[in-house]
């Protein structure tokens, strides 16, 4: 296991107390065991104490002086429930993975020194539990199954392993109970799919943070993955697309399809995983939008002829199911069917983004409408979740929907998931019901986490760690008299850009442990510098259970630029960014680790190249995460990726990849951010007072997009010759400065590298010589899809200068 920061609790807490303030102390790294203190017994001033290493941080607890050490062959007691049995089997197999400690069972609890008792007379709420911990032993109590379980957890996470083998424990009281009773992840499986060990992976992560709502979704535009044993071409073909562009083909033209589902025993096997982890699965099938794999595998159901393909497009479609009687009976067949597999209580119906342009078109949705008296598209939509709210109502599930369900008529007890902002929440609270926040402004995890090159495909709108974190569910301006509809908050895991699990890991973790202490712990204690120090000691759990969490939140971020200066003699300026909130940075420059004592980064530093950059941000004294390497040269100051180039504001920017895996196989493809509006790329200062040349490599992706009412805020610049042109102007909008046609297709590797001279208008070069160009703008020209040209990198290429080498 890798090393743990030492965060412990008050025993760190008063031998310390010399330092400034209970955080700094606990960041000092003071573990305290030869330190003792008085018990702390108060729980007023817990705000200001240090806490224990645990995420979600508990309600309440007690510091109590010294340790409790369990040496190897300690014994469990179970009280002979299934809750407790289930509990001690939850110590057993984490507690060995996490820290090599193996115990035993014990029939008496005199032999025990972890005792667990499921007692309902304790009267502890839902998920609550008790655990106590003092010179002895260890005795956790709760009044459910769940709250044992999460008891467990919690024991092992706060077991710090030593060399012969043995654990050591702090001796304390922890009263803890979740704050909400929806603590979710919505994890995308019909974009693509997860395998069902890589979803059992999952819950298990899921569990680790206290999480106990696995929202599903199953059905798309992109793919139908559950198996309905009445309607089998919903999967059989349904479960299939082709791949845009080259992803799409095999060797010789053949088509690669991408097909996945999951059977029903797979996903009773997951349910029943998941149940025994306290996790519900909440399934969701999608309607009356996002429905074109169900149409494409019976076009009966949809309004086209000819029907529609599976998509391998991302965005907003307009294949609606119609609303005749038998299409109403197959969907409500596969809500039948799903109640079977899922025995919880909600089933989700879906209701977003249904564009009703072809209900509005056809003639048989508009006879229906007026035979059904309803006025509108939009009642008509509330018609239909209305009627499944019944189906399902009779089968004693309640329903959910996105908040679009709130556009006319809702039933009562639906349950609102607000996701288009906070305001839907608000909305529905206000109007009696109950509400799941899960807000694409914050709790999106397909969006990027930082600025890092290192980020995967998604979407570079930004939703770093301390956003999560920062998420307050209950919306600013709800009246307590509604609070008690928010049931919860829930981050969405949607996996367009997702391709594989190590990357739905990534876009998880580490922001899964904001999103549980949000939904767990008490709102008035928040402080993310002393939860980043917490998170040292989970990241140590994560590596034990092969959770492949994000590093990128952790990275500095340098920037190098050529300031002033002829060619050869400018100097360099560095500048330091880390996207961890009230961090600070050390650094050093001659490789070195940097330490608390190492200089600390606020202003851009000159620096003389080359030079080897060590970054890492501390928490006080603590660092976090890892340290950022970097070399850095001359060369470096004129070469840019796409993902360094400022797309120009507005419009919608993705980081896509190259749609060819590479040619040895191992499947990392190119990324490229691309605003798919109006693609440009923007270079910020370039240093061109020395270079009159650039090299630009760019790849050929496939424009698979939707962009519905949104396809008119597409600017592609017309062509000039028949494949279009590189264009090179001085700012968007400025003084053209090259203008390169391109060739029809890519070079053998599925690229294009470009080297021109810089030849722009006289006055255009003096402006160019003298600084005045801030900027240079790249675009292509001409509308090439299916396809579009994006930018890979440039590079300035240097003048020789008269005497010196290039
Ligand atoms: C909106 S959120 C969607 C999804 C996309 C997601 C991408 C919601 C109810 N609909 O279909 O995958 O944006 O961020």
């Amino acid at each position: 296991m890798t090393s743990k920061p030492t965060l412990r609790f008050g025993l760190c807490k008063l031998g310390c107390m010399a330092l400034a303030g209970a955080m700094l102390l606990a960041l000092a790294g003071c573990s305290g065991s030869d330190r003792p203190v008085p018990a702390a017994t108060a729980t007023a001033d817990l705000a200001a104490a240090p806490r224990l290493s645990l995420i979600p941080a508990p309600t309440r607890w007690e510091a109590r002086e010294g340790q409790l050490r369990l040496a190897a062959g300690a014994r469990i007691h179970a009280d002979g429930s299934s809750a407790a049995e289930a509990a001690a089997l939850r110590i057993e197999q984490l507690s060995g993975r996490l820290h090599g400690f193996n115990p035993l069972r014990a029939e008496s609890t005199q032999d025990a020194s972890i005792i667990l008792r499921l007692d309902e007379a304790a009267g502890l709420p839902l998920e609550a539990y008790r655990l106590e911990i003092d010179a002895e032993r260890v005795e956790a109590v709760a009044s459910t199954a769940s709250g044992l379980f999460h008891a467990a957890t919690s024991l092992v996470l706060l077991m710090e392993a030593d060399a012969q083998g043995a654990v050591e424990l702090p001796q304390l009281r922890i009263d803890d109970a979740p704050r909400f009773g929806w603590r979710g992840l919505m994890l995308d499986s019909a974009r693509h799919a997860q395998s069902v060990s890589e979803i059992k992976h999952l819950i298990d992560a899921m569990a680790l943070h206290k999480l106990n709502v696995l929202h599903w979704h199953l059905t798309d535009d992109q793919g139908w993955r559950i198996e309905i044993k009445r309607h089998p071409r919903l999967t059989g073909v349904g479960g299939c697309r082709v791949p845009a562009g080259a992803a799409g083909q095999g060797p010789e033209g053949i088509v690669k399809p991408y097909c996945a589902h999951y059977t029903q025993d797979e996903v009773r096997e997951l349910v029943a995983y998941a149940q025994a982890r306290h996790i519900e699965i909440v399934p969701e099938i999608d309607m009356p939008g996002h429905a074109q794999a169900a149409v494409a595998a019976y076009p009966e159901l949809g309004l086209m002829d000819p029907p529609p393909p599976v998509s391998a497009d991302w965005g907003v479609h307009r294949v609606l199911f119609n609303v005749e009687e038998p299409t109403l009976r197959v969907l409500e067949d596969v809500m039948e069917e799903v109640v079977e597999l899922f025995p919880g209580r909600f089933v989700h119906i879906g209701g977003d983004e249904a564009v009703k342009d072809q209900w509005e078109q056809s003639p048989t949705v508009q006879a229906r409408m007026r035979e059904l008296g309803v006025d509108s598209e939009t009642a008509l939509q509330a018609w239909l979740i209305a009627r499944m709210r019944s189906f399902l109502g009779e089968r004693q599930r309640r329903m959910i929907g996105w908040d679009e369900i709130l556009d006319g008529e809702l039933p009562q007890d639906a349950i609102v998931m607000s996701w288009r902002g906070t305001e839907g929440g608000l909305v529905a609270a206000r109007r009696g019901h109950d509400v799941v926040m899960s807000p694409s402004t914050d709790l999106y995890f397909d969006f990027l986490q930082s600025a890092s090159e290192a980020e995967v495909p998604g979407r570079p709108s930004m939703i770093p760690l301390s956003k999560v974190y920062a998420y307050e569910p209950i919306p600013e301006g709800l009246e307590a008299a509604h609070h008690a509809h928010i049931l919860g908050l829930q981050a969405n895991i949607w996996t367009e850009h997702l391709r594989r699990y190590d990357r739905v890991q990534h876009a998880a973790f580490p922001r899964l442990a904001a999103l549980a202490e949000r939904g767990w712990s008490r709102p008035d204690r928040r402080d993310f510098g002393e939860f980043l120090v917490r998170l040292g000691v989970l990241q140590s759990a994560y590596s034990a259970l092969d959770i492949r969490a994000a590093q990128t939140p952790f990275e500095v971020l340098a920037e190098l630029r050529a300031h002033s200066g002829v060619q050869g003699s400018e100097t360099f300026q560095l500048s330091l960014v880390s996207a961890l909130d009230g961090t600070r940075i050390h650094y050093t420059l001659d490789g070195s680790a940097p330490t608390a004592q190492s200089p600390l980064y606020s202003v851009p530093i000159e620096v003389q190249l080359p030079a080897h950059l060590s970054a890492q941000p501390f928490v006080g004294d603590t660092p976090v995460g890892t340290v950022t390497r970097r070399d850095l040269g001359v060369a470096g100051t004129r070469v840019r990726s796409s993902r360094q180039l400022a797309p120009a504001t507005g419009g919608l920017v993705l980081r896509l990849e190259d749609d060819t895996p590479a040619a040895n196989g191992d499947d990392t493809r190119t990324r490229f951010d691309v605003e798919i509006f109006n693609p440009r790329w923007i270079w910020q200062q370039p240093a061109l007072n020395a270079s009159t040349r650039l090299r630009v490599r760019a790849g050929r992706i496939p424009y698979n997009f939707q962009l519905h009412k949104e396809e008119s805020l597409r600017r592609f610049v017309p062509a000039r010759t028949p494949h279009g042109e590189l264009r090179v102007e001085a700012g968007c909008d400025g003084v053209l400065l090259a203008e390169v046609p391109l060739p029809a297709d890519t070079d053998e590797s599925g690229f294009l590298e470009l080297e021109f001279e810089l030849a722009p208008a006289p006055a255009s070069m003096e402006a160019a010589r003298d600084h005045t160009i801030d900027a240079l703008c790249l675009r292509f020209s001409g509308d090439t899809r299916p396809h579009m040209w994006v930018l890979d990198q440039a590079e300035l290429i240097l003048a020789a200068a008269p005497g010196k080498e290039n």
